[in-house]
Parts: structure tokens; sequence; C-alpha cells
């Protein structure tokens, strides 16, 4: 069975626990259940890991070049400034999808620019915790 490492940066284990008018009510918990279920539904394992170290977050990325035919990442503020999590997803050879739940499009000029957007095959803003399932079943398309 082909397996899905949905990764999730800083601060995103306190999703639905502070700032819901940013990030809502959904917690990272209640993602990944979602997703899990998503994606046995679609005939694909996942394997779900946050964490609010850099590094921790890369060495999850290593460990999916021989574990993982997909990547849905949201590097949260890492997003804006780790070529060291760009480098680590080219090193990668499935695909990636980059998600954000608000749109940081529409929010300060340092949100604006994405590292990870130049390895993503697809990225997804402003769909709140949605986005997540977005990215799973695009996933499933690509993989098929
Ligand atoms: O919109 C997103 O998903 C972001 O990746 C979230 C990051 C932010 O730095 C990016 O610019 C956009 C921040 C994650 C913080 O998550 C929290 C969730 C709930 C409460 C507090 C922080």
């Amino acid at each position: 069975m082909k397996t899905i490492y949905l990764l999730n940066g800083p601060n995103l284990n306190l999703l639905g626990k502070r700032q819901p008018e940013i990030y809502g009510h959904e917690t990272l918990a209640d993602v990944e259940r979602d997703c899990t279920a998503l994606a046995q539904g679609l005939g694909l394992g996942l394997v779900a890991f946050q964490s609010n170290h850099e590094g921790a977050i890369i060495d999850k990325i290593h460990e999916a070049r021989d574990r993982a035919a997909a990547i849905v990442i949201n590097p949260g503020a890492f997003t804006h400034t780790s070529i060291a999590i760009l480098d680590a997803l080219n090193a990668f050879d499935g695909a990636v999808i980059e998600v954000h739940i608000s749109n940081v499009h529409k929010r300060e000029e340092f949100r604006h620019h994405s590292y990870v957007s130049l390895r993503a095959e697809g990225v997804i803003a402003g769909l709140g915790t949605e986005g997540y399932k977005a990215a799973v079943r695009r996933i499933a398309q690509l993989v098929a």
C-alpha cells in the first residue's frame, strides 16, 4: 500500500486551541484522524507527524524517501525561512503538496514567499483545515 506522510511544522500542535479566527476550531488530532480515514478510503496509508523543530522535520522527510509515495506538508513559519526543508524535499522523489490553513497571500508580506513552493506539485492556502483533505485527494490522483 502506498503511504502519505502528513507533516506539520511549528506551533501547529496548538491548532484548535488558540487563534480560531485564523486557524479554525479543529485540532491537529482531528485533522490527522480525518486525513487517515480519507486516505484509507482511497486505498492509501498515512503517517502523521508534527514537530516544532526544523531538524526533526528534515529527518522525517529523509525517512519518507524510503517509506512514502507522497508528502503533504504544512511547514508553518519554516515555509518562509527554510532552505534546509526545501533541500530535504528536493531529495524526495515522490509528490509533494504544500498546505496552508490561512490565506497567506492576504496576510503580512513576509508570508507571501515560500521556499517549499519551489518543490511542491501543488499549493493550497486559505481553505482552512479542509485544505489537508483536498491535498490527500489530489495525492490519490497523482500516485494512482
Ligand atoms: O496558514 C498556515 O497554515 C501557516 O502555515 C501557519 C503558520 C504561519 O506561520 C504560516 O505563515 C501560515 C503558523 C502556524 C501557527 O499555528 C497556530 C495554530 C493555532 C494557534 C496558534 C498557532
